[in-house]
């Protein structure tokens, strides 16, 4: 890589650098840059007197504190930051003159923010909701924003909805209950209501609305774009992000165990991956349409509600995002981190989606609100690495002085500086699209299909994952008062499907569907299953139950073998400090049974040692440990003396052995035992079921 094109990818980090500050060796100061003598007592009159108003530090400091929050996101007010590079495969020419996407040698710096929903800046990571998935691309022709989901549609087609879908979903206003859910009449009552919603639902209530980590989920564009070339022809895109490890999820179980736990689990898993050095990478992928085939499917490309089967309209990828930076700052970066649809760059541009155009309208308003002013454009974190030059002036927090007399255009003191750019010289020009028609509020009779891709979705899924649906309506609908809403939810869904309205009823304790609805007749789209997807054991998370007397041989084989393939280990024991073999060979534990919980692992391991496992089988938190890994469906492990903790703790028809190879034992629920000290195959073993995930 040429040194141009490393300042290219460094050149945001370098500009953030500029505003960075330590403290670290310095002298105290006001915010005028006085130093201080005290910082902890205020100026009184006498020891046993009331504070005087001269006292300028203790009302500096203390006012400063009471202006330090601002407004949370009225949206996705939960969330999470990194910094990293996009680089394309190959050049995109021939579809797009976006810089970014020209040359595969050129590191283009980015800013993710991935978020939740519904909660509040304060609540769980692991509820079940949409995940934000929002890009800054800092490219030379400016910043480009690609503001996405982790579901690839959305709950409604016009945005004119959005705050009514909102306030449904929020906790209801007399109370403020329940925190970060779905799952309150309120939100049913107005799924009934709007069943444009349906496909939506279908997302939210699968295993993609409780994502394992954000480095485990897809991320999508939602909207059609148009992508135009240099000679100005444009084509429909949608913007896809492949995670390269593939995509995953918790159950509801652990989600909600984990929300407890470590309501801060996903964004600990991400800082931590990047601290690592694992850097999570997403491939871009885009599905294009050529725009004389824009009539040509049963779906109007233009409603959010609808995916682009990918078997009928592949994803190329084109590039990958890379993120290996964490930020220095959470309310710097992440918190003033403001995106917007419109930061748009020349060779991408939008479409009449009626969802796109209202948000080109309010990520600008709500900004302004937040940040708390015209000038938010001026912090660091949204400062585009492209030059900026115009005539807008002043306002609350003005970094930039602006020289000379002259703000204003067309000039003649300046000679019209600065200068508008023609689109061959990179100046952005709205596609011209020809648009006709009278003014209505009216929806194109094409976006009325609400059901077929909901069934697709669906009848798409393995019957686990059904399951899982089933269950998610259970506790979501279960949880609404209101009978009423309950039936109308069992209505809906029996146009998507039977099986699936009547296990609604069955679990809500309401009628079957009445209405003799027909169900969509839909051939699977099997890229949308999670089955899928790729499986790496790369980065997963495996405990080691120990307890004084372990055979240190066994331990140290399975824990080389993972840790030699990416996998992290964590002792686990009743105390922390130091465990130690029967040979009294020492090991430090890492978590105790009260600052871990076997939810937070992908899998778990106990090798033998008679002392230690007999203490284990006396450890009611080692027995739930296990039992809970088992019940959740992750890998587990045992050698020697601990096939018998595992016999006696799992369930009786949890048939330890099915098949028998080498000595090595294993059955379909990813329980594995041996009986041998030679622990290599079975290590091997243990990461190719850990990689399966479940
Ligand atoms: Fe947003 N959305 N949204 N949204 N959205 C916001 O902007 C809005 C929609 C998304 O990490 C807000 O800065 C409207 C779809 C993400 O900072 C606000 C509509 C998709 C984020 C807003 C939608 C998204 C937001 C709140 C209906 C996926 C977090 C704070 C037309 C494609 C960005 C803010 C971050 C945030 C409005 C629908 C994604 C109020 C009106 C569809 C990832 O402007």
């Amino acid at each position: 890589m040429t040194n141009e094109q490393n300042n290219h990818q460094d050149a945001k980090n370098e500009q953030l650098n500029a505003f960075k500050n330590s403290n670290q060796g310095e002298k105290l100061s006001t915010n005028q840059g006085a130093k201080l003598s005290d910082t902890s007592q205020s100026l009184t009159a006498g020891e046993r007197g009331p504070t005087i108003m001269e006292d300028f530090h203790f009302r500096e400091k203390m006012t400063h504190f009471d202006h330090e929050r601002i407004p949370e996101r009225v949206v996705h007010a939960r969330g999470f930051g990194a910094h990293g590079y996009f680089q394309p495969y190959e050049s995109m020419k021939e579809l797009t003159s976006a810089k970014f996407l020209q040359d595969p040698s050129v590191k283009t710096p980015v800013f993710v923010r991935f978020s939740t929903v519904v909660g509040s800046r304060g609540s769980a990571d692991t509820v079940r909701d949409v995940r934000g998935f929002a890009t800054k691309f800092y490219t030379e022709d400016g910043n480009f924003d690609l503001v996405g989901n982790n579901m690839p549609v959305f709950f409604i087609q016009d945005a004119i909805k959005f705050p009514d879908i909102v306030h449904a979903i929020k906790p209801e206003p007399d109370n403020e209950i329940p925190q970060a859910s779905a799952a309150h009449d309120t939100f049913w009552d107005w799924v009934v209501q709007n069943r444009e919603s349906a496909h939506m639902i279908m997302w939210l209530l699968s295993d993609r609305g409780i994502p394992r980590s954000f480095r485990m989920m897809e991320g999508f564009g939602v909207h059609t774009f148009r992508l135009v070339n240099d000679q100005g022809k444009a084509r429909f895109v949608k913007f896809h992000w492949k995670p390269l490890l593939g995509t995953h999820s918790l159950t509801w179980d652990e989600a909600q165990k984990i929300a407890g736990k470590n309501p801060d689990y996903h964004r600990q898993d991400l800082w931590d991956a990047i601290n690592n050095g694992e850097y999570p990478e997403f491939e871009l992928g885009i599905q294009v349409i050529e725009e004389n085939q824009e009539f040509d499917f049963d779906f109007d490309i233009l409603d959010p509600t609808k995916i682009w089967p990918e078997e009928q309209i592949p994803v190329k990828i084109i590039g990958k995002m890379t993120l290996n930076r964490n930020q220095d700052n959470f309310f710097a970066e992440t918190e003033q981190a403001a995106f917007h649809m419109g930061n748009i760059v020349p060779g991408i541009d939008f479409t009449n989606d009626p969802l796109l155009q209202g948000r080109l309208f309010s990520y600008l308003d709500t900004q302004l609100l937040r940040l708390g002013g015209p000038n938010f454009h001026e912090i660091p974190i949204n400062r585009p690495i492209a030059p900026v030059h115009n005539n807008q002036r002043d306002g609350f927090h003005r970094m930039t002085i602006n020289k000379g007399k002259v703000a204003y255009s067309p000039n003649g003191l300046q000679n019209n500086d600065p200068q508008t750019s023609s689109f061959a010289e990179g100046g952005f020009e709205h596609y011209q699209e020809k648009v006709d028609g009278y003014k209505v509020r009216k929806r194109s009779e094409s976006f009325k299909d609400h059901y077929t891709q909901a069934a697709l979705f669906y009848n798409s899924m393995s019957e686990h994952e059904k399951r899982h649906i089933h269950k998610a309506f259970h506790f979501e609908v279960g949880n609404v008062k209101d009978p009423k809403i309950k039936q109308q939810v069992v209505e809906m869904f029996s146009n998507v499907s039977h099986t699936l309205a009547n296990e609604i009823a069955k679990g809500v304790g309401v009628e079957p569907p009445q209405s003799n609805n027909q169900e969509p007749q839909v051939s699977p789209s099997p890229a949308l299953s999670q089955l899928q997807t790729t499986f790496s054991s790369n980065t997963r998370k495996v405990a080691v139950l120990l307890a004084d007397g372990f055979k240190n041989k066994e331990l140290q084989e399975m824990m080389t073998t993972l840790r030699n393939n990416d996998v992290h280990v964590e002792i686990v024991s009743k105390t922390l400090g130091k465990l130690h073999s029967d040979q009294n060979e020492p090991v430090d534990v890492h978590k105790n049974y009260s600052t871990t919980h076997s939810v937070m692992y992908d899998g778990i391991f106990v090798p033998g040692g008679k002392q230690h496992v007999d203490q284990l089988m006396t450890h009611k938190e080692a027995k739930d440990f296990i039992k809970d890994t088992f019940a959740h469906a992750k890998t587990i492990a045992a050698s020697n003396d601990a096939v018998e903790l595992f016999s006696t703790v799992l369930p009786q028809n949890s048939q330890l052995a099915t098949k028998q190879s080498n000595n090595e034992m294993f059955n379909d629920h990813g329980v594995l035992t041996i009986q041998s000290e030679q622990l290599q195959d079975f290590s091997q073993t243990f990461l190719e079921q850990l990689a399966q995930h479940r």
